[in-house]
Order: structure tokens, then sequence, then C-alpha cells
């Protein structure tokens, strides 16, 4: 964010307080925000009673930092609460999820048809050898079996480590070995534009290096599109068609006990360095806090039709999508492919004929819609709509606006939720019934939540800006980074002693509202994907023409931030147009396309302090086209300046 992007949001004085009819039916009430006030952990348990548990709790927290435990000694199963608590009552026969694939194929599965799925599903990964503690890799398109996948490791207690189906091979092999998983559950392809994503081929690169996997199991998502470049075939033994697998599985199955602090998941996100992170949650306090949330913030219950775009690849598909919705009784809605194909409408065709009531999407989608322009949204039937939601990164006023009036119908509050991978579920948040929202601020802390701003030295502060700490664990936290715990400590609890650091940047108002102003480390958010900067970094200097590369976010109108890769080639090879398309596509390979840097700029040095170290915030300064920040503790300052002139006379 640039400090005149600040200015601007600092001086927005719209106010929106909740409409009078949502805020008497809301979830959240006053008194909510009152048994809040009375203590957080009393909070949380009393919330936690709400799920359905095998053996009550102990004791609600053992907290010897950075370590929490929740609900210790209490036992529980995700599954149970997602599914098998709803299907004595009138839930049963309702619609659990209703998925649309790209190409317009539908399907719907009641809450009954979800459960009996999952236990087939669960039955056939115990077949093939997974107990509990397993892991196993997820690597699907947004289809219902994404979801049947999740919900059958959590019944039988195997942790799954869910990879976008976006990222390539190379990414699924070491996010694989990083967890040593047993399995891969994948497909035969997905839809995205028209195109197939070879998900098996991609799959079995990976699994070429991947001695852990011993079971590949293959959801058929293209039936006859079998044969065709994007599917390599099976390997006799090692992969088996999940279709056979089900169709040979009982549906009768029984939920492992499990601990509240068993392992749920394991989702991998990038951090500061180059090797992505194995974030952990368990299963009581992480359940415990989605369904919270979902239920506050959302408002949501069995009369919902919800629908959070997010694909389950990233913790928001984890948190609400999936166990979040589910455990509310919603239906849920899941859209495979993208929201311009085959028209710009389809996301609002989508909330037509589904009748949407909870929208919970992106700024950078909203940013692009505001683009394609309001007749795509005009055309559809929007009145289902009660309530939107925006998540991934700092939405603009502007947009908020947009959001409110072209898809909001101006009768929708908008909740703005901050929250991260690490934190399992939604941290800072307006709740809809209550909060008078400000467009682009998150507002306040979700009750039984501590968040304090502090200033470098780890001085509270009331007002004004300063890095975004929490001040007391909470039950969603992670509890460790996979096989490294020393890992989790350095990069969450040693910046500010006691407290863990989000890593973001953020301003409080003298009315006491949040406003997140982005990361303060080398971790970019581009359109709403975090990716670090080491990583891209890494995979660029792979390529044999490249000698050196630093790689930088600069503000961009549609994505929030665009990625600028600054590169030094080795001597014998020359810049050239070919050159930086081919680096582009290596990184595309390398990491997934999400990565692909938007600019590429050959310079024949890079700004370094005489330690060494790359000054990314001068490479930020020059790509945003800013007078340069103080050079001199720079070794060369001529660089920069070098760099500056090289930068503003090539094209991207
Ligand atoms: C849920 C998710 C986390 C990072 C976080 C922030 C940014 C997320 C907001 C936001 C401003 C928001 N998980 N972020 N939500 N910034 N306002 N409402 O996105 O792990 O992928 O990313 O995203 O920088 O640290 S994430």
């Amino acid at each position: 964010m640039t400090e005149h992007q600040l200015d601007t949001l600092l001086s927005e004085q719209r106010r929106f307080p909740p409409p009078e009819g949502f805020a008497r039916r809301a979830k959240a009430t006053t008194a909510l925000l009152q048994d809040a006030a009375r203590g957080h952990q009393e909070f949380w348990a009393e919330e936690a009673r709400a799920l359905d548990w095998m053996r009550p709790w102990d004791r609600v927290l053992e907290w010897t930092p950075p370590h929490a435990q929740w609900f210790v000694g209490g036992k529980l199963n995700a599954s149970v609460n997602c599914l098998d608590r709803h299907l004595a009552g009138p839930l049963r026969n309702k619609a659990a999820l209703i998925w649309e694939g790209e190409p317009g194929d539908r399907r719907v599965l009641t809450y009954w048809d979800l459960a009996r799925e999952v236990r087939r599903a669960a039955n056939a990964l115990k077949q093939l050898g997974v107990r509990k503690g397993d892991r196993v890799a997820i690597y699907l398109p947004m289809v219902p079996e994404a979801v049947i996948a999740m919900l059958a490791c959590a019944r039988i207690g195997a942790v799954h480590s869910v990879i976008f189906g976006g990222f390539s091979a190379e990414s699924v092999r070491d996010r694989v070995n990083d967890a040593q998983a047993k399995i891969i559950i994948t497909a035969d392809g997905g839809y995205r534009r028209g195109q197939v994503l070879p998900l098996k081929r991609l799959a079995d690169e990976a699994m070429a290096h991947t001695p852990s996997v011993e079971h590949c199991i293959v959801v058929r998502r293209r039936p006859g599109g079998e044969g065709d470049e994007s599917f390599a075939g099976m390997t006799e033994g090692r992969d088996h068609w999940w279709h056979r697998l089900l169709d040979a599985a009982s549906a009768v199955c029984e939920p492992e006990e499990m601990d509240a602090e068993d392992l749920l998941f394991i989702l991998y996100t990038s951090g500061t360095t180059g090797k992505p992170k194995g974030i952990v949650h368990t299963t009581g306090g992480y359940l415990t806090q989605v369904a919270t949330t979902t239920k506050y913030v959302f408002d949501l219950g069995p009369e919902d039709v919800f629908w959070c775009t997010a694909d389950i690849g990233w913790v928001t598909g984890h948190s609400y999508v999936v166990y979040g919705p589910l455990a509310n009784g919603a239906t849920v809605l899941i859209y495979e492919g993208a929201p311009d194909w085959p028209e710009r409408d389809r996301f609002w065709s989508l909330v037509e004929r589904y009748g949407v009531t909870v929208l919970y999407t992106a700024p950078t989608a909203i940013r692009a819609f505001m683009k394609w322009g309001t007749a795509h949204p005009a055309r559809h039937d929007l009145s289902t709509l009660r309530l939107l939601g925006s998540v991934g990164e700092p939405i603009n006023p502007e947009a908020w606006i947009w959001y409110h009036r072209h898809i909001g119908g101006e009768r929708c509050p908008i909740v703005d939720t901050w929250w991260q991978t690490e934190t399992g579920g939604i941290m800072i948040t307006p709740l809809p019934g209550i909060t008078t929202t400000k467009p682009g601020s998150a507002t306040h802390v979700f009750p039984g939540i501590v968040a304090e701003l502090v200033d470098n030295t780890g001085r509270v502060l009331q007002a004004g800006g300063g890095f975004l700490t929490l001040a007391q664990p909470w039950p969603g936290m992670l509890r460790t980074i996979y096989g490294d715990d020393q890992r989790y400590q350095d990069t969450y609890w040693s910046r500010f002693p006691g407290r863990y650091f989000a890593g973001d940047g953020a301003k409080l108002d003298e009315e006491g509202y949040w406003w997140i102003l982005g990361r303060v480390d080398d971790v970019l958010n581009v359109a709403g994907h975090r990716i670090g900067t080491m990583e891209v970094e890494s995979a660029l200097v792979e390529h044999p023409a490249v000698a050196e590369a630093a790689v930088v976010g600069r503000a961009h109108d549609l994505k929030g931030q665009a990625m600028a890769a600054f590169v030094t080639l080795k001597d014998g090879y020359d810049a050239s147009p070919s050159l930086k398309d081919d680096l582009k596509a290596h990184v595309s390979h390398k990491i997934g396309a999400i990565a692909r840097p938007d600019d590429i700029f050959f310079s024949a040095d890079l700004p370094k302090t005489r330690s060494g170290k790359i000054m990314r915030r001068l490479l930020k300064d020059i790509a945003e086209g800013r007078a340069l920040g103080d050079t001199t503790t720079l070794a060369d300052p001529g660089v920069v300046n070098r760099l500056k002139d090289l930068y503003e006379a090539q094209e991207a």
C-alpha cells in the first residue's frame, strides 16, 4: 500500500450501520459481546459445547508459550460434527453440497448422501492401509470428491494435506515429501477456462520422487477423456480409480475418536524463506473456532446457501467451504472454474440459479468485476443475497462501495474479515447485526480474540500505525510448523516476545477500528495469494541464464500487488524479450502459474548493503516509480540509479 492509498483509506468518512431488519434477526447479538468480555476461555468453552464431543475436556486451555493446547482431554471427530449429527433431524435430506463444474455439469449431495460417500471413501483409505495419524495428500480440482476426501481423512484420523490444483509437480513433490504422505488423491483433470488441468500427469511427475507414497487414488472427472496428453494412464498396483474403490467399499464406518489436540490437517503456506511451511492445525480448537466464526460472522444457518469462492487448496476453502459451514448445517455451493467462463457473468448466474444467500469472495475478484462493468450483475436476480464477505487482502473503499451497491443492492452488510492460514479462522471482522462498518476497515476483533497493535519495540499502542500482534492464544491457532518447531518459534514468536506476530502492518483509528495495511515481511499478496519472494527467487536462480534475482511486489490496480523480478544474467547470456518469456514460464513450471512474475527486469547489478543483503525496499521504490529512499547504507549507490533508469526504459 502506498502512502497516498493509505491517506485515502483513512480519510474514508462513510459509515454503514447494520440494516435494522438484519440486526433484529442476527445470530450475533450484543449479549455475545458481553459474554466474551467475561473471559476469553469461558467464551470459547461455551462455544465448544455446541459441538458434539465423545468425551468432555478436562481443561479449556493449557498455555506454555508459545505452545497452546485447547480442550485438553476432550475427544471428538470432525466428520461427526459436520455430518452425522445432522442426520437424525430435518437436515438429513437437505442439500449439503451443490456443485457446478465449469463445463456446466451439476451435482447435489444431501447430508445423507455426503455422509455415505465420506464413510465409503474412509473405508477405501483404510483398505489401502491408511491409519490414524498417516498423512494423505489431496491434489484435486474443485469437485465434491475434494470435500469427501477431506472429511474421509477426518473420519479415520488421517491428516490431510490439500495441495492447490494450480501448483506444479515440483511443488507437489516438495509438499508430499515434507509431510511423508502415504497416499495422493488426484483426478484425471480439472477445468479452468475451458482448458484441462493435467493433475494426474503432474502427480505422476511428482511421484517419481516421493518414496513415501504407496498409492494414488484417481477421481474420474472426465469420463471418456482418458488417453489424451493430460492423462498418462494408471500404474498397476499403485494407482486406483476412486469410483471403483468406493463401489467396493462399505458405507458403514465408525468415526475414530480423536483427541482435541490430534492433527486434523497440514496446509503449506509461503513464508520468508524458499521453503513453504507446513502449518499444523488440530481438531477441537480449530473446529470450535471455524464453527463459531461461521455462525456469527456469516450469520449462517441451515436455511442458507453459502458460497465461499475460495479453492479448497487455501485455508479459506478449508475453514469456510468445508468445516465451518457444514458444522452449521448450511448448504454449500462449490464451483469448479473461472469467473469469466464462458462469460463474465458466471458468478451472478450461479448466485441466481442456486439462490445464494451469503457470498464470500476476495477483493481482487471484486476489482475484476468492477472492470468488467455493472451490466453483468445487473442481468441477474441477486435478491436472495443478504450478506457479503471479503477476505485475502485489504479491500479498497472503492471496491467496497461497488460490492455494496452492485452486488449487495445496498441492503447487504459487508464483513471484511482479516485472518491467516496460521490463525485457522477469522480474527478481525465486523459482526453483521452489530457493527457499523467503514469501507476498508476490518473493524474489530472477534469475541474471544485479543489483538494488539505494537510499535517497533513491542510497546502497545492505543491508536496510530504499527504491527498487528495477538496477545492471547486462540483455539484455531496453528500448533507448530510440521517437522520444524524451532521455525515455528522463530517465525511467529521471536520478533515480539510473548506475542504472535502476524507479519502485517496495521493502523488503529481513534474509534478503535482496525485498518490492515498488508505484509511488512518478504511475503507478497498477489491477487489474494500468498507468495514468498524467496521462493520465486530460488526458482529463478535455478534457470541456467540467471546469476541472481530479487523479487518485489508493486502496487497493482486489480491484483493488489504484482510481482516484479530484477534479474542479473550469467556471462554469455543476453537480455531479450524471449528470455523474459522463458523465465516467466520457468517460474510457472517450478512453482505454479500463481507465482509467474508480471515483470522481469534485466540489470547488470542489484543494490546491496555492505553486508551483501539485497535492498528490496529500494527495488520496490523503483518498481513503483517513486523517488528513491535512503541509500546511504548501500555499497554502491550508483547501482540504484542505474536500475531506476533501466526500469523506466524497459517495457515489462
Ligand atoms: C485468509 C487468508 C494471510 C494474509 C494476511 C494479510 C492478508 C487476509 C485480509 C488481509 C487485509 C483482510 N489467509 N489478509 N485477509 N489483509 N484485510 N481482510 O487470506 O494465509 O492466505 O493470507 O492475507 O496480509 O497476513 S492467507
